[in-house]
């Protein structure tokens, strides 16, 4: 942690600034060792002051050529990002410049830094919690403007001040607890009760209800699924492709066509999407259809909406249909009925039987693109219609998830004990459980696996 790292924080290639990053102890020192506000490098160091922003020149230190011109930020700790002495160097971006500037920075002492080492230091030095770094790598990786929003919110606090909040009032209750096993002769003895209970109920719910958020909105960080499916050459790649607005799936009219799924992310209204055309279901003795066919239907099976195309001059039929989608699994699954080709027949389309009138229904032309931007709408309607996106500022990522169903389960043990009226000493275990679940979300007494694991994602120079 006391040693000084380097690395170039912006991404390889050409452009036109790339930032390099050093942070440590020798930070300035090294600066002002490479760098001069002059073309020529003087025999003085310059001195540098944090958080003015210089314009100077990198010098290559055995010949004192200039390497770039270059801006300058020095931060002295803990006014950075890290909380230790930073400097920023806003240099040409070209892959060989910067390496070059970065090979002179790690001559003078500094090493390569980590993926997340930044960051990783910066929640070392309590700068930040761990739902604060979490955020930092998905704001990197927001896939659509819900994604940053909410990475922005938790960037600023919002998650790390609800757990504390609550992580406070156990840690309250222990410390009641414990007094009263430590000292049995000095305090009255302290015996949860019926107000306890309360407290606890009332931390249960808002756990629950951060476990309930996450199953909600996750799938707005990761993309909603949609897989397109019907039997075959009724037009799905070419809605696929429609869709994508880019000739990603092959379209030919020859039946069977698509054998693999096609996979690919779209983003609608800011909303991400991950979109699968499968194989045409039929029946069929072709060994290469059977597997895409199978493959057609794992991939509905784990999909949040289907497109599910017919064409003119067909019928829709129960049995196809629940053949394709289990009856069990309409209840989760969302589906639009999707009747293509309108273009050669406006007549004779199939319609939803009577048992299905609540299913969606549109009529669109892949070809002559008609019907797509409607069909486009209703997506987008169907899968947040049950989501209330102001309410749910705060989503809690999968890791959260899980430490919060590990501190329910130790409230619940814990009220069950209370209600039993177990000794205390049992009760502070289950407690002191619950209160590590929740400091493991902010970091407050998260593992070095967790941490390796959460910094190690991250890109470095971040
Ligand atoms: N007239 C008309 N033809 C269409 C329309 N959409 C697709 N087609 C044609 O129908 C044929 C099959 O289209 P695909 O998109 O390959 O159909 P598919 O459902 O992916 O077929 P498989 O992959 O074989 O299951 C092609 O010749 C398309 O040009 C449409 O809206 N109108
Ligand atoms: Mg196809």
């Amino acid at each position: 942690m006391n040693d000084t790292i380097a690395a170039i924080a912006t991404p390889f290639g050409s452009g036109g600034i790339g930032v390099i990053r050093i942070s440590g102890d020798k930070a300035f020192d090294i600066a002002s060792r490479l760098f001069s506000t002059r073309k020529s490098k003087p025999e003085t160091y310059p001195l540098l002051k944090s958080h003015k922003v210089y314009h100077g020149y990198v010098f290559d230190l055995k010949t004192y050529d200039v390497i770039d011109e270059v801006l300058l930020i020095p931060m002295q700790g803990p006014r950075s990002y890290t909380a230790q002495d930073v400097i920023e160097i806003q240099a040409h971006a070209g892959t060989i410049v910067l390496r070059t500037i970065l090979e002179q920075i790690l001559s003078c002492g500094a090493r390569l830094s980590e993926p997340g080492e930044f960051t990783k230091r910066a929640f070392l030095n309590n700068r930040i919690d761990l739902t604060q770094a979490e955020a930092v790598a998905d704001i990197i990786n927001a896939k659509s403007v819900n994604a940053l929003k909410f990475a922005a919110s938790q960037n600023l606090g919002t998650l790390k001040n609800k757990i504390n909040d609550l992580r406070d009032k156990l840690i309250n209750l222990l410390s009641l607890i414990e007094v009263s096993i430590d000292f049995p002769e000095d305090v009255q003895s302290f015996e949860p009760g019926a107000k306890e209970i309360e407290l606890i109920d009332d931390i249960l719910e808002k756990c629950r209800e951060f476990i309930k958020q996450h199953d909600d909105a996750c799938f707005l960080k990761d993309g909603i699924r949609i897989t397109i499916c019907g039997a075959p050459n009724v037009g799905k790649s070419s809605l696929m492709n429609r869709l994508l607005e880019q000739d990603r799936s092959i379209v030919t009219a020859i039946p069977g066509t698509t054998r693999d799924p096609v996979e690919e992310g779209l983003n609608i209204d800011g909303i991400p999407f991950v979109i699968t055309d499968t194989a045409g279901i039929h029946q069929t003795d072709d060994l290469v259809e059977i597997i895409g066919i199978e493959k057609a239907k794992d991939h509905i099976n784990i999909s949040d909406l289907v497109l599910f195309m017919k064409e003119p001059g067909t019928s829709f039929s129960d049995r196809e249909f629940e053949k394709i989608l289990l009856p069990d699994k309409l209840r989760d699954v969302k589906v639009i009925f999707v009747v293509n080709k309108i273009d050669l027949e406006e007549e004779n389309l199939p319609e939803l039987s009577e048992k299905y009138q609540h299913i969606p229904r549109i009529e669109i032309s892949a070809l002559l693109n008609r019907g797509i931007k409607e069909l486009k709408q209703k997506i987008v309607n169907i899968c947040i219609a049950d989501l209330d996106l102001e309410k749910s500022s705060i989503i809690p990522n999968l890791r959260h998830k899980k430490a919060l169903e590990q501190a329910v389960e130790g409230l619940e043990a814990f009220k069950e004990g209370v209600i039993q009226s177990l000794e205390e000493e049992m009760l502070a275990i289950d407690l002191k459980n619950s209160i590590d679940c929740l400091g493991t979300i902010t970091g407050e007494t998260a593992s070095v696996d967790i941490l390796d694991n959460i910094f190690n994602n991250f890109c470095i120079g971040k």
